[in-house]
């Protein structure tokens, strides 16, 4: 071989070598952080739930940021979620303000390489990987219907207050509370006068209450399947001691002083799951996606620590190819267990 050529194949080995120890370097490896969207600041539901995901990431000791929006708003929520594309987080568990609206941002962090999944309050069920959903929309709306019925004496009239007319969860109940109703001619002496939306906000609850009593003088029964609703009307109703019962959804540490069945207090009973636990579900969905050990398919499982159902299997969203966890009934609340339970959560 030639002094030429062996000094072209130098030449070439060098300049292979320079290359590879450029681009061959590892990356450095991205920070994994897992974040937790709220529906809004303020609510002691979202602050327990938020408390369930915290507990979870600190035992794994893992890197987490929660967010609470200012209000109850897509608009506040597209900001939060902006930010936390920015700060590159590997996941983000968001309990949906809307079900439409957050599409484009969902989109984005999506392409940025984040896992997205929604609790409590999901979207368009194509815009993330999974669901962790407290409990069956037809189990929520089924309790709640039978309530007012069984509280109406059978007939009569009813109001729901719920929470903002674009919240994807009261949404859902609310519509296969009226499926229900319609496809069975049990509920039919029972009239739905309105639908009001107090916000999740104490005060526009106070008045969308005062309102309806004031609307409707043969008004039997209010159902709020919302935390933030529900209190605010039961305080309305016992303090004027009115014959308006009230049922929906509640937490049972804001709502003891207004469970019983009798003229002093204003609720007989309510149902709700645990705010902590679906958290701590959500926390454990975001490791398990971050890590790879579910994509978001149906028929996927993963461990959640020691919680009660764990393993957790993804199923199907009734009638889609979209996945969801359960995390289990709704629980009811009554004068007999109210006092225990207003101890946990
Ligand atoms: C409120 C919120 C939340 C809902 C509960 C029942 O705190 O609207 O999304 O799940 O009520």
């Amino acid at each position: 071989m030639s002094k030429r050529i062996i000094c072209m194949i130098l030449t070439l080995i060098l300049a292979v070598g320079i290359l590879a120890s450029c681009t061959g370097s590892t990356p450095a490896e991205k920070e994994t952080v897992y974040a937790l969207v709220t529906k809004s600041a303020g609510n002691p539901y979202n602050e327990k739930e938020a408390e369930g995901f915290t507990e979870v990431m600190k035992a794994a000791g893992a890197k987490y940021v929660v967010q609470h929006p200012e209000s109850a708003t897509v608009e506040a929520q597209i900001a939060v979620i902006n930010s936390l594309i920015s700060q590159g987080v590997s996941s983000i568990a968001v309990a949906a303000n809307d079900a439409n609206a957050l599409s484009s941002v969902l989109a984005e962090a999506k392409k940025a390489g984040i896992k997205v999944l929604t609790l409590d309050s999901d979207v368009n069920p194509a815009d993330r990987l999974t669901f962790c959903n407290q409990a069956g929309v037809q189990q929520v709306a089924q309790a709640l219907i039978d309530a007012v019925y069984d509280i109406a004496g059978g007939e009569g009239e009813y109001a729901i207050l719920s929470a903002t007319s674009q919240a994807t969860n009261q949404n859902a109940w609310i519509d296969a509370m009226k499926a229900i109703a319609a496809a069975d001619s049990k509920y039919s002496k029972l009239t739905l006068v309105e639908v009001a939306y107090g916000d999740d906000e104490n005060q526009k609850s106070t008045d969308q209450t005062q309102a309806l009593l004031s609307k409707y003088p043969d008004l039997k029964v209010i159902c709020a399947p919302t935390t933030v609703g529900i209190a605010a009307a039961a305080k309305v109703l016992q303090d004027k001691k009115s014959t308006v019962k009230l049922t929906g959804l509640g937490l049972p540490s804001e709502m003891a002083a207004y469970i019983g069945d009798d003229a002093d207090h204003s609720c007989p009973y309510m149902f709700l799951w645990n705010p902590i636990d679906l958290g701590r579900l959500a926390a454990h969905a975001s490791i398990a996606l971050v890590k790879g050990d579910i994509d978001g398919t149906i028929g996927g499982t993963f461990t959640a620590g020691n919680m009660e159902n764990s393993p957790y299997t993804l199923t199907a969203v009734e009638g889609t190819n979209y996945s969801e966890i359960i995390l289990g009934q709704p629980f009811r609340f009554d004068g007999a267990n109210i006092a225990e339970w207003a101890q946990v959560y």
